[in-house]
């Protein structure tokens, strides 16, 4: 029998914590797409974990790895030496990426792993000859985790207030939300491509030498599901290549099956430089997180004499025994239970299913692209995000977990949801609707 302990020492992260600790939900359990809580409720997950159980919560070929892997090594250190599950895995992860992305960087996040992603486009440009090229540019409400690298470039203000000067050197493109053009879109929007250009005004701003590399999530995750409209991404691809600026693909929320491909750049067929893979790696299992890497641009740093270490950089954790092991038994299931083919199989149904509460009480707009989806809601007149957190509430008194950004509810269900299931989140969310002012 599970009880409440004491909730006071944990400061909890991204979290209402007073609110939290008088209205305290806590779990027990899980088993696919389910979570049981400790008072013996059952809750659907329509969020798949946070983003990333992808294939459900512990999945038995998962959980026996694991478990193997803790009696055989528990840790070994991955500076000057290593253990073979992190190279089968990098190889593996390799196979998964876009050809040429075929150097694999170990982290334990998504955060590091943007901050890692960071490092290597500034060195890169040092050793290729380039010292000049050290500006970043992120884009507004872009999500990059929560270290001083990403919230640099990240684009959320709340994230960024209180944390003094930040990287220098940093811009932001202008976000890609534009509700009066494409409210109600299904999958990716029309209007707005040319919001791409302003990279060109950027980069006329300051000198296109100056520039080290763009980040953006391909599909912005975090903000309220921002799907890119049609030739954005390509038009930032473009104008990259045509100034020697990287591209880098934030798809920590993307990568591994969301969209219905093993990467939104698969999906939406534009390559970048690195590209930047946590969550669903591991299936959530174990943190984890990775920076695929160009070989071009990984070749750069091989040379000198070959007993200098080539990049100062890495974490006592980097590619880390079990989260390797759950990451090679995650990429198994993913590709024997086919379920990258499921989601983009569920994605019209879960398009139809959320674009049915269009016509819902306070529904502004409703935005979906693979197994991601957004249903954002008028805010309450002088209490922002608050009609949001009464729905996030009162589903999950339902039965139901969603996810709340600003006045928008995420939805991110398991690629492994059925059709029935998708459908008790939605309904569940009509009703909350109906019920709530
Ligand atoms: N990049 C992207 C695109 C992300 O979505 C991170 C980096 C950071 O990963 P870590 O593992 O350091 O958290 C993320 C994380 C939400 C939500 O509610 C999303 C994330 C984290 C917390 C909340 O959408 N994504
Ligand atoms: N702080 C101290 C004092 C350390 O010794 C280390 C690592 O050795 C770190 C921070 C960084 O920890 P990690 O490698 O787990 O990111």
């Amino acid at each position: 029998m599970s009880h409440t302990p004491d909730l006071s020492a944990y400061w909890m992260p991204f979290t209402a914590n007073r609110y939290f600790k008088a209205h305290p939900v806590l779990m027990d359990s899980a088993a696919g797409v389910h979570y049981r809580t400790v008072d013996g409720r059952e809750v659907l997950d329509g969020i798949a974990g946070l983003w990333c159980c992808n294939a459900g919560h512990c999945h038995p070929r998962i959980t026996a790895a694991l478990q193997e892997q803790a009696g055989r090594l528990d840790y070994a250190t991955a500076f000057q030496l290593g253990h073979p599950q992190a190279f089968q895995l990098a190889e593996r992860v390799a196979a998964l990426a876009p050809d040429g992305l075929n150097r694999v960087f170990f982290t334990n996040s998504g955060s590091e792993a943007v901050d890692t992603a960071l490092k290597i486009a500034l060195a890169w440009h040092q050793v290729n000859g380039e010292p000049r090229r050290t500006r970043l540019i992120g884009r507004e409400r872009g999500y990059h985790g929560a270290g001083f690298g990403g919230i640099s470039v990240g684009g959320i203000e709340a994230n960024r207030r209180l944390f003094g000067p930040l990287l220098p050197g940093v811009e932001h493109l202008p976000h890609t939300h534009a509700p009066e053009h494409n409210a109600f879109s299904h999958g990716q929007p029309e209007w707005g491509a040319q919001l791409a250009d302003e990279l060109e005004t950027l980069v006329a701003r300051h000198d296109p030498a100056s520039i080290a590399a763009v980040i953006v999530e391909p599909v912005a995750g975090s903000a309220g599901v921002l799907v890119p409209p049609v030739g954005y991404l390509e038009k930032l691809r473009a104008i990259c290549d045509r100034h020697g600026i990287l591209l880098i693909f934030d798809e920590v929320i993307t990568g591994f099956g969301r969209l219905g491909t093993a990467t939104a750049a698969e999906y939406f067929g534009v390559r970048p430089d690195l590209m930047t893979v946590a969550k669903a790696l591991t299936n959530g299992a174990v943190p984890m997180g990775a920076v695929l890497v160009d070989q071009r641009i990984h070749d750069g740093f091989m040379r000198g004499p070959e007993r200098t270490i080539e990049l100062f950089h890495g974490y006592t954790y980097s590619g880390h025994p079990l989260a390797a092991a759950a990451a090679l038994a995650a990429l198994d299931v993913y590709a024997d239970e086919g379920l990258f083919d499921r989601a983009a199989q569920l994605a019209p149904v879960f398009a139809a299913a959320l674009h049915e509460l269009a016509d819902a009480p306070h529904v502004t707009d409703v935005r979906n692209l693979g197994l991601m989806g957004a249903v954002e809601l008028e805010p309450r007149a002088g209490a922002p995000t608050q009609r949001a957190l009464d729905v996030f509430r009162a589903v999950l008194d339902a039965g139901v977990l969603v996810r709340t950004t600003g006045d928008s509810i995420a939805l991110t269900p398991s690629l492994i949801i059925s059709e029935a299931q998708i459908y008790q989140i939605t309904h569940a969310l009509r009703h909350a609707l109906e019920t709530i002012d």
